[in-house]
């Protein structure tokens, strides 16, 4: 049974990542962590909750000497959007933060699992079916981060032998928390705006692919990986997963079959527009199949069935 720190646990993929770990290893191996007490009251009061800024090294030391983790999964980080009108404040949490979060893991013999992202890419990678091992110099701050960030976390496997683990998410898509600041952010808003007003303004262009994963998939891939032998893992860290690629046209019409008065319009964002025009259109996953078995369940249709559903009764 694994005791498990969660950084970031308020965020899109912590307020349901603490409560997926809750049911596997026991509420009171799973201590969630954020800067601040505002978010899910489940991950809160479920289990053991403690304020940790990433920043803080010293906190970050406390609290793995009170809980002694075996894993900490580093979800802390501030995303694309965000980080281009901040770029300081990207580099410092992004950077930082995991550079305390490796410190403390050597010096007290945990694991880390952390997530890169597709914004690890360019616009000179290979676009479609995006290699594992290619070209990365991406040209926004998050990026940035995320490619010295997976490079930082193979330095202390290499160097010190700290089990670090990750990979690349797509944009993610869920019902339980709302998306901090990100440029996929718009295939979230999208089934909300079109469960409650029927009505949608995109500021993605028509035409621009962007990979991206139903959230139980993503929880699926971060236990899996996190429990995978090691003498299977060849990447280690930053392994591309996918689940599936599509540009806004594509969501919308998926959900006009389900709520057929839906319509949609476009005002594009001209930052987040760029953003998304310099990363991958499509990834190529199949390392992380290889080495650890991954397999997404959700495609668009089955992932817009349930999240419509899902938002009918929470907004309801
Ligand atoms: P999020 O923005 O929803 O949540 C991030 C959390 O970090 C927030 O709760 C915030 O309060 C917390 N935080 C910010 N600064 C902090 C600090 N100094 N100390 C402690 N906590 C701090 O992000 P998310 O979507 O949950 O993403 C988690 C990780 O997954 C990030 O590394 C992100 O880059 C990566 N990722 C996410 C997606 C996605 O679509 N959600 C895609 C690719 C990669
Ligand atoms: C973002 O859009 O910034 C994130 C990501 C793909 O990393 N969702």
């Amino acid at each position: 049974m694994k005791k498990v720190l969660v950084t970031g646990a308020l965020g899109q993929i912590g307020t349901e990542l603490v409560m997926y770990l809750r049911n596997i290893y026991g509420n009171n191996n799973v201590i969630a962590s954020d800067i601040a007490k505002k978010g899910s009251e489940k991950v809160i009061e479920a289990g053991p909750f403690e304020i940790i800024d990433v920043l803080d090294v010293r906190k970050i030391d406390e609290a793995v000497e009170k809980y002694n983790p075996d894993v900490i999964i580093h979800l802390a980080a501030i995303l694309s959007a965000v980080g281009e009108s901040n770029p300081s404040l990207a580099w410092n949490v992004n950077m930082y933060g995991l550079f305390n979060i490796l410190e403390v893991a050597r010096s007290k013999g945990c694991a880390v699992f952390t997530p890169s992202s597709i914004a690890a890419f360019g616009p000179s990678t290979p676009k479609d079916n995006t290699p594992q091992d290619t070209i990365q110099r991406p040209t926004t701050m998050y990026g940035v981060t995320k490619v010295a960030g997976e490079l930082l976390c193979d330095y202390y496997f290499s160097k010190y032998g700290v089990d670090t683990r990750g990979v690349r998410f797509p944009g993610l898509i869920s019902y339980e928390a709302l998306p901090g600041g990100g440029t996929t952010d718009y295939a979230v808003h999208i089934y909300y705006e079109a469960v409650k007003n029927k009505k949608y303004t995109c500021y993605i262009k028509e035409g621009t692919y962007m990979d991206m994963m139903y959230m139980p998939d993503a929880l699926n891939a971060i236990v899996s990986l996190i429990e995978a032998n090691p003498d299977k893992l060849i990447h280690r860290n930053a392994f591309n997963i996918t689940a599936m690629s599509f540009a806004p046209e594509h969501i919308y019409s998926e959900i006009k079959k389900i709520i057929p008065e839906f319509i949609m319009d476009y005002n594009v964002d001209p930052i987040r527009q760029a953003i998304a025009d310099s990363w991958p259109n499509s990834l190529d996953d199949s390392a992380a199949r290889e080495e650890w078995g991954w397999n997404p369940k959700y495609n668009l249709t089955l992932m817009t069935k349930d999240m419509i559903e899902k938002l009918s009764v929470k907004l309801k």
